[in-house]
């Protein structure tokens, strides 16, 4: 049995995906036969209640000078950070002439809001080229890894921040006792630290195992949240559900004491307790609807192609590797993934090498069927797919197909 990342205790391995590769390496054919695999399986921590991948490659492996996901892309999440920001300006950052740090800033989607106002900021995110993207907004970014010295460097040279902030990030650092220190030391005594991931409570009601792959290494509760942070004087005073990613949490933390807690708290707390998040018999059921999932969307597009239709992928998701690669899914069942973002175009899938091709092509040739991979932006691209007549197939909460409209 493996330690737990968070305290230590030994943990239960509940789901192994099989062998997978990096999410977001989408590789140029002239480079097919280098790609690299690990072993995917997600482990539960009865003490601290952390889900957890049982091993996650090299960081940088990850997160380079090619990272090729854009968070402004999606103008629905510019929306999301314009109303984070304005909620942590108005409801929890107390100073008048406040300095906020944000981790894993990306092209500057969340910061960018506080560059526009004059509020002192800075980001720190590792993968260069999309820190470059947020320099250019005017976006105050260094290109690294936050941790405890990186946290030390800021107080030196810029001071103490009122709030830390970070989204869809904290759920990718495995050695979180040093993000944690770093926080300690960085924040003002009465500062805030407000972060959000895909919450457990979703992904076990959903069955979104698509979730799991290398990048997401902690898969959050407010169970798990309160541990970890609790270890460093910290508590959780409030949350807040959001849609973003198919469901996330937003978490409100301050050193012990200093706010008060909300009702919500307490209220999701038990909330957590009475869907089990709390005990492996829960993930254990969930190993099951996985695989059932995995399975049904199997048969479904191989009924389809016995039939004789066209499917197509929409958006090359990250959480698509792991869908594609579990159930061994290639050319021969998807014909290829549009998606907007250039780094992908021209390239095939991580694993099972599926091409990526501009979203042009998906406009122009009208395919019978479409997999919705982003079907967290459903909105925003049914709205802008009204035109596409086919159908489009999910797998989330369980597989099936719909219309637009
Ligand atoms: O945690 C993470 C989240 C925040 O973002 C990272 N580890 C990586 C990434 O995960 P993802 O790739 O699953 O995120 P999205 O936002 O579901 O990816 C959207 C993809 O879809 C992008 O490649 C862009 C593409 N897209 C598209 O082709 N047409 C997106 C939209 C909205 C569209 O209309
Ligand atoms: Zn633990």
């Amino acid at each position: 049995m493996n330690p737990c990342l968070v305290c230590k205790t030994p943990v239960e391995t509940f789901v192994s995906f099989g062998p997978q590769p990096i999410a977001n390496g989408f590789i140029a054919e002239k480079d097919l036969g280098r790609e690299y695999f690990f072993e995917m399986e997600v482990a539960f921590c009865p003490e601290c209640k952390m889900a957890q991948l049982v091993r996650q490659p090299d960081r940088e492996q990850m997160f380079h000078e090619n990272y090729p996901f854009f968070s402004s892309l999606s103008k629905g999440m510019v929306e999301h950070f314009r109303k984070f920001s304005e909620t942590l300006l108005t409801k929890h950052i107390r100073s008048a002439a406040p300095f906020v740090v944000e981790m894993g800033s990306n092209d500057g989607i969340m910061l960018r809001n506080f560059q526009e106002k004059g509020i002192r900021h800075l980001g720190v995110e590792p993968s260069g080229n999309v820190a470059e993207a947020a320099r250019a907004k005017g976006v105050d970014t260094w290109t690294e890894f936050f941790d405890e010295k990186v946290a030390e460097k800021i107080v030196a040279e810029r001071g103490q921040a009122d709030a830390f902030f970070t989204s869809n990030v904290f759920c990718h650092i495995p050695y979180t006792h040093s993000i944690l220190k770093g926080i300690d030391k960085l924040l003002k005594p009465d500062g805030i630290v407000a972060f959000e991931d895909p919450y457990l409570g979703e992904i076990v009601a959903n069955t979104t195992y698509d979730q799991v792959y290398d990048e997401h290494v902690f898969f959050f509760s407010l169970h798990s949240v309160s541990y970890l942070f609790g270890r460093h004087g910290f508590e959780l005073f409030d949350v807040e559900p959001q849609e973003t990613h198919g469901g996330s949490m937003r978490y409100y933390l301050a050193r012990k004491g200093a706010r008060p807690v909300s009702e919500r708290v307490r209220a999701t707390l038990a909330q957590e307790k009475e869907l089990g998040l709390d005990r492996i018999e829960t993930f254990r059921k969930f190993a099951k609807n996985v695989e059932a999932s995995r399975d049904a969307f199997v048969a479904l597009l191989r009924k389809l192609k016995s039939e004789g239709k066209r499917v197509v992928g929409y958006a090359a998701t990250s959480k698509s590797t792991t869908i594609l690669n579990y159930g061994k899914i290639g050319p021969e069942l998807i014909e290829y993934i549009c998606d907007t973002t250039p780094l992908k175009q021209g390239k095939v899938s991580p694993g099972m090498h599926i091409p990526v091709v501009p979203h042009e092509r998906f406009a122009a040739d009208r395919p019978d069927y479409a997999v919705l991979f982003a079907y967290n932006h459903r909105k925003e691209i049914l709205a802008k797919e009204k035109a596409y007549a086919g159908e489009w197939i999910t797998y989330v909460p369980n597989v099936h197909t719909f219309a637009n409209g």
